[in-house]
């Protein structure tokens, strides 16, 4: 695994991020594997992108009600990094350095999937961007929930009710949102010792069953076999 969030060091906390289409489930199953590692006896936080902190979700206000749109894709990109940046500095790097896990609703993944691959970005600035923002806060796993696009839509739109306009990126077209979910898939394949690829048209129970078990097999068990003399 690159480097990633003290996997290896002192700090038991574990940083984890969800990646997928719209209404694939994330802000479902961040919340469901938060309770289930404090279950297993792992204090953690859910949190999102952008946002996360008061400075973050005033830059998603911006991003989400379109206002940054018409400047382009490195315009958005920027305005996403620097949100991060916020996040990163007042919530997650503290948590993990208490030892507290961190189960985040998006994060780099989105950033390369809407603005790099869709956005036609030079993947030199995506890269570019990622260093200097995330440097060494890697996720340590990355649960990639994939679902036909349409499927996502439709739950989206349900949740959000008649009458509530859909926001920036929900509003684009099918084929936008069928080049998403290739371009995270495609992240999952080159990326493979960090992602799992969740199937995530099922019932959520049974979605979180498997991200638990990819969270256990892929950090839980590794760590117990690493700290074995
Ligand atoms: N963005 C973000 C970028 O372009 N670049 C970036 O760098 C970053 C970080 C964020 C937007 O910003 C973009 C991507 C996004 O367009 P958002 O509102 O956070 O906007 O959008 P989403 O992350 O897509 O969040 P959603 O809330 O739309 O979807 P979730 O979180 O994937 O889904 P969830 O859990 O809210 O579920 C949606 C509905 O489906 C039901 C839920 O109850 C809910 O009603 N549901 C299920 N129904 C059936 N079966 C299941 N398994 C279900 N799981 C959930």
């Amino acid at each position: 695994m690159s480097s990633s969030a003290d996997l290896n060091g002192s700090s038991p906390g574990f940083f984890i991020t969800l990646e997928g289409g719209e209404g694939a489930g994330k802000s479902t199953q961040s919340r469901l594997l938060v309770e289930r590692l404090a279950a297993s006896g792992l204090e953690a936080i859910a949190t999102r992108e952008p946002g996360g902190t008061p400075l973050a979700e005033a830059y998603r206000t911006a991003l989400l009600s379109g206002a940054i749109a018409p400047l382009g894709p490195a315009a958005e990109a920027i305005a996403f990094s620097a949100a991060r940046i916020d996040h990163l500095d007042r919530k997650i790097a503290p948590a993990l350095a208490r030892g507290i896990s961190v189960v985040c609703d998006r994060f780099i993944d989105s950033t390369r999937a809407y603005q790099g691959a869709l956005g036609q970005l030079d993947p030199r600035l995506i890269a570019a961007l990622e260093r200097v923002v995330v440097g060494r806060y890697r996720p340590n796993l990355t649960l990639m929930l994939d679902l036909p696009s349409e499927i996502g839509l439709a739950r989206a739109a349900a949740r959000r009710g008649n009458g509530a306009v859909a926001d920036r990126f929900e509003q684009q077209d099918l084929a936008f949102h069928d080049g998403l979910r290739r371009a995270f898939l495609n992240i999952a394949t080159e990326d493979h010792g960090r992602c799992v690829v969740i199937d995530a048209t099922r019932p959520p129970d049974a979605v979180a069953e498997a991200i638990w078990q990819a969270v256990t097999s892929r950090l839980l068990n590794r760590r117990t076999v690493e700290r074995e003399p």
